[in-house]
């Protein structure tokens, strides 16, 4: 039974409803300041935290409510007969529920004229302390520091059952746990502000990126090894993913997700998310090892999933495949017939389920489609971190510029769109060869160019695919005009990189030379 509450807020949004609410249902308050002086004012009966410790507010108000009558009242133990016999010994009464949020500190630091003056006076001592007594006491003392739950809150309060005058236990769990996730927070911010701060000490010198990195991600679930079997994993999402990410994924079937196949699934979906806006309204992508080993759009899932297949139908064995279409009963059919790790797609029909349903060990992924995209990119090196923005930048027609004095055929441009597309999603060097919207040849992940175009052949080849008049993308420039030679050797008659050599002048040369479409897309996509 919650018979009294200490409030003390500085973001006053929705507290003299809540409040009055409180008091309607018989709870006593103590208040700060500022707090009481809004409830008194509105007619609320409140107690300032003054008057009942016997001390008054001091230093300027960094002192207000740091006393034994508040925190005892808060941290006592309700089981403990010795905590409550202290209480008494000492009047102190108990405090069943703390509201309280914070100092603006972030606001305060965000302005452009903050001095580390204001910053200091606007980092809270006597809040964070109260919610975390509170928090730790949370077996008993419901904790609310989001104006967010006042209504929650109420509703438990003036429900009938058990709980009546009072809030479960889980709630008061949730309500802990959020903060310890708040108080958490708060502190990184000061350490942030702190660290960033110039050589005159005053004022922050303003970065894209934060002087230190706190990150703050939830588990989904432990996995039974990493990358191999010698290393322990986890998979953690971050707390708000974006729309149309991964971590939104939906399992309907098969054995638990590892992390090869989350590595891969990603990959796939952020891939075949790509593929929309072309003629055709389907598009998949098979993904093994990371690299796209097949990509093609059709009429429908089937149409797309059979062109894709056919670039490299060996290395597809074991693969992930993703579609930006619903997945019907001819596509499952088709993909039943394969060994793969992980399916997904916006949706899988009845029928393309039941089909599945009959191969068990597949992993079906629903995800909706969406444009989120992550807030940054991390990767891991020995002692840190690099963090950048991520590569969402996708090339339009209107960017690109015709370098050769041929120029392209509007199904050359189709494409070298497509190809660049792909292109952006294979390990670099890339070198990617396609026509009539699917890939003929993937070069990954070489250390020269010019192996990787050998590759893309050699693939094409062994795949008894043709590359006469095929379309050939590149993620970065031709250093020389060699690797050029290779793919048009091949059979290519249309290429798109980004330009910007030393030696552009004889890459454009060579291609007029062997009477090629040559582009310039100005962008480079390194994939590592
Ligand atoms: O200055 S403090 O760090 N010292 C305290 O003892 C104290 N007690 C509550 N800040 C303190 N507070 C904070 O005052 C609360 O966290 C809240 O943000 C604010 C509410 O003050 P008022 O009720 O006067 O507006």
């Amino acid at each position: 039974m919650i018979k009294q509450a200490l409030i003390s807020v500085s973001d006053k949004t929705g507290v003299l409803d809540f409040a009055r609410a409180l008091s309607a249902l018989g709870v006593n308050i103590l208040s700060t300041g500022g707090t009481a002086k809004l409830l008194q004012d509105n007619g609320v009966p409140v107690t300032e935290v003054a008057d009942y410790t016997g001390f008054p507010e001091m230093l300027d108000g960094r002192v207000k409510t740091l006393h034994p009558k508040v925190h005892g009242g808060i941290l006592a133990r309700r089981d403990f007969p010795e905590h409550i016999a202290k209480l008494e010994e000492h009047g102190i009464p108990q405090i069943d529920m703390v509201v309280v949020n914070l100092y603006p500190f972030q606001a305060t630091v965000a302005k452009e004229e903050c001095s580390l003056e204001d910053a200091i006076e606007n980092i809270d001592i006597g809040g964070p302390t109260m919610l975390r007594s509170a928090a730790k006491n949370h077996r008993d003392v419901v904790v609310i520091v989001d104006p967010a739950d006042y209504g929650p809150v109420l509703a438990e309060m003036k429900g009938t059952g058990q709980a009546a005058g009072d809030v479960g236990y889980d709630t008061k769990f949730r309500l802990a746990k959020k903060v310890f996730a708040h108080t958490a927070q708060y502190d990184s911010a000061i350490t942030n502000y702190l660290t960033s701060l110039g050589e005159d000490k005053q004022h922050a010198t303003r970065a894209a990126y934060p002087q230190t990195l706190n990150l703050h991600f939830e588990k989904v679930q432990d996995m039974r090894y990493g990358e191999n079997p010698h290393q322990s994993a986890a998979f953690y999402r971050d707390l708000a993913p974006s729309a149309g990410s991964l971590a939104n994924y939906r399992q309907l079937q098969g054995k638990e997700l590892s992390y090869n196949n989350i590595a891969d699934a990603d990959a796939a979906w952020e891939c075949v998310k790509t593929m929309g806006g072309f003629e055709q309204p389907a598009g998949c992508v098979i993904i093994k090892h990371a690299n796209p080993c097949g990509v093609a759009i059709g009429a429908d899932a089937l149409d797309a999933y059979q062109r894709a297949l056919k670039t490299d139908p060996t290395s597809a064995f074991g693969g992930i495949i993703a579609f930006n279409v619903p997945v019907d009963g001819r596509a499952a059919e088709a993909i039943a017939k394969l060994f793969v790790e992980v399916v997904i797609a916006p949706v899988f029909t009845a029928e393309a389920r039941q089909i599945m349903a009959a191969k068990q060990n597949v992993r079906l992924l629903e995800i909706e489609l969406g444009e989120g995209q992550n807030a940054f990119d991390v990767k891991r090196v020995g002692g840190g971190l690099l963090v950048q923005s991520p590569d969402a930048r996708n090339v339009l027609p209107a960017d690109l510029r015709v370098v050769s004095k041929l120029q392209p055929t509007p199904q050359q441009m189709q494409d070298l769109m497509f190809a660049w597309r792909v292109a952006k999603f294979v390990k670099s060097n890339a070198i990617v060869f396609c026509a009539g919207g699917m890939t003929l040849g993937v070069g990954a992940g070489q250390m020269s160019r010019i192996d990787s175009a050998r590759i893309a052949s050699i693939k094409a080849h062994n795949a008894g695919l043709s590359l006469v008049g095929s379309a050939v993308a590149s993620d970065a420039f031709f250093p020389f005009r060699d690797g050029l030679d290779v793919v048009v050797d091949a059979g290519a008659t249309c290429v798109i990189h980004p330009g910007g050599s030393m030696r552009d002048q004889e890459v454009i040369d060579a291609a007029d030379e062997r009477g090629v479409v040559m582009l310039y897309t100005g962008t480079r996509h390194f994939r590592h």
